[in-house]
């Protein structure tokens, strides 16, 4: 409810300083964040010339995963070059929707443009494409969009908006001035001028993206750096005036996004208005051959556990191949989600934060420790502990507790106090009843024997009075 009204908040702002914003468009956009605020898990995808190159340069292992570019100071002309080999002949639109579909996810944002400005579309407003540029050809984008709308997946675009290592007037100033930006082709960073890269670029390759592959249902934005309070609301009702309901998140810049981001890790205290993280499946965006492969099932299914009871949404981050496949240790972590929410998608899909998000096995509210400190180009700053513990998800009467990695059969959660007035306790993932007792110290609950389980991550459904 309270998202809703945010919502209603952030509209009545945009229908004052947007008379243009019709009610219509409103309702579009408010139905998209009630779907979005219930998907609650999606695949995100880093694809694009870095793929082909997989961590390696000149032979060698290279610096900065996907940001090679920078960390190389590659001149674009020699760049530009990795694009005659990168030909993606396993490229399946319908093998990744269903792969995403198949693991619970409802939406798949891809990456259009990342930072070296290479467009992984058929950009009419820039050559530098994987249409006129590789020997492949094709556009993976307009497979992928009928491919979502085919399945029923969403479809989100990533577009790098503050950082173009191709383009010659993209300031940037993380960590520092010009920190991100493209110095060995375009040195005077001084002479860099934004507004002519939104003009010359930016607006019209969003054009196309909102105008050629059909219902877009988010804008991911990336890295907005020195993108100016204008600039941003230009954008925005650039999108608005393609595509009312499309949401935005926040990294649209000067706080013009519909949802927020924390990135590669987890929060510690539950967020109502709507918000996402993403992060990587193994340890970085990209395909690297250096990677050290997935995070165990049973840490996926518990980061999916931790984020949802905060209210927020999974976006779950895989980096094909250069060829276009997902990387084989993906399998075990596709397979996992599968099989949990199977079983267990009733306590995350359309559910809401309860009062607590969460306690620890010794009865304290859990402080899992998150690590804020991350790179931007291949870091995991997630919590990698199985720490015994409860997550908490609602709806209508019901009470979910996710009990993660607890071997015991009978402990209490002191959360759940007598007058929460428990009716019935059932086992989500097979509807066995379970034994429970209220006492002033909690919930006292035995649960029945699980059997041989993939991994200790169970969700109990609490019928409450
Ligand atoms: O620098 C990028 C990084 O490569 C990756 O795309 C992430 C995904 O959110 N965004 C930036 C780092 O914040």
């Amino acid at each position: 409810m309270k998202k809703i009204l945010t919502l209603f908040i952030i509209i009545l702002c945009l229908l004052t300083f947007n008379p243009q914003y019709s009610k219509s468009q409103s309702e579009g956009k408010e139905a998209n964040i009630e779907w979005f605020s219930n998907a609650k898990f999606g695949l995100f995808i880093h694809w694009g010339l870095y793929s082909e190159t997989a961590g390696m340069w000149k032979d060698k292992p290279a610096k900065g995963g996907a940001h090679f570019m920078l960390h190389h100071r590659i001149p674009l002309k020699e760049y530009a070059l990795i694009s005659n080999d990168f030909n993606p002949v396993d490229f399946n639109a319908e093998e990744w929707v269903k792969a995403a579909k198949y693991a619970g996810m409802k939406y798949l944002v891809y990456t259009t443009k990342h930072h070296d400005g290479f467009a992984m579309y058929n950009s009419q407003s820039s050559d530098f494409n994987i249409v006129k540029k590789t020997p492949y050809k094709r556009d993976p984008l307009k497979e992928l969009a009928e491919a979502c709308k085919k399945e029923g997946i969403k479809l989100g675009l990533y577009y790098s908006l503050g950082r173009d290592w191709e383009d010659p007037d993209v300031p940037t100033n993380w960590p520092e001035k010009a920190g991100r930006s493209n110095t060995w082709d375009y040195p005077d960073e001084d002479a860099k001028n934004l507004d002519a890269y939104v003009e010359r670029k930016v607006k019209p390759q969003l054009k196309e993206l909102l105008t050629n592959y059909g219902e877009i249902t988010m804008m991911w934005f990336d890295t907005p750096e020195l993108i100016t309070p204008k600039q941003s609301k230009e954008i925005r009702e650039l999108i608005v005036s393609l595509q009312p309901a499309c949401l935005i998140n926040s990294r649209i810049g000067n706080g013009l996004g519909d949802y927020s981001i924390v990135e590669q890790r987890l929060t510690d205290k539950i967020n109502l208005k709507p918000w996402e993280a993403c992060i990587t499946m193994s340890d970085s965006w990209d395909y690297n051959i250096f990677d050290k492969g997935s995070k165990s099932p049973e840490m996926l299914i518990r980061h999916l556990a931790d984020i949802v009871s905060k209210g927020g949404n999974l976006l779950l981050n895989i980096g094909p191949t250069g060829k276009g496949i997902f990387p084989e240790f993906t399998s075990s972590g596709i397979e996992a989600y599968h099989s949990w929410l199977d079983k267990n998608g009733e306590a995350i899909y359309n559910t809401q934060p309860w009062r607590v998000f969460g306690e620890n096995w010794n009865n304290t509210v859990s402080t899992e420790k998150v690590n804020t400190e991350f790179n931007d180009a291949k870091f995991d700053g997630t919590p990698q502990s199985n720490t015994p513990d409860f997550r908490f998800t609602s709806k209508d009467k019901n009470l979910y507790v996710i009990v993660r990695s607890i071997q015991e059969r009978t402990y209490t959660i002191s959360s759940i106090l007598p007058a929460d007035k428990v009716q019935r306790i059932i086992l989500l993932e097979n509807g066995e009843k379970v034994k429970w007792k209220q006492t002033d110290k909690g919930l006292e609950i035995t649960v029945p024997e699980r059997g041989i389980t993939p991994f200790p991550v169970y969700a109990l459904k609490i019928e409450l009075g």
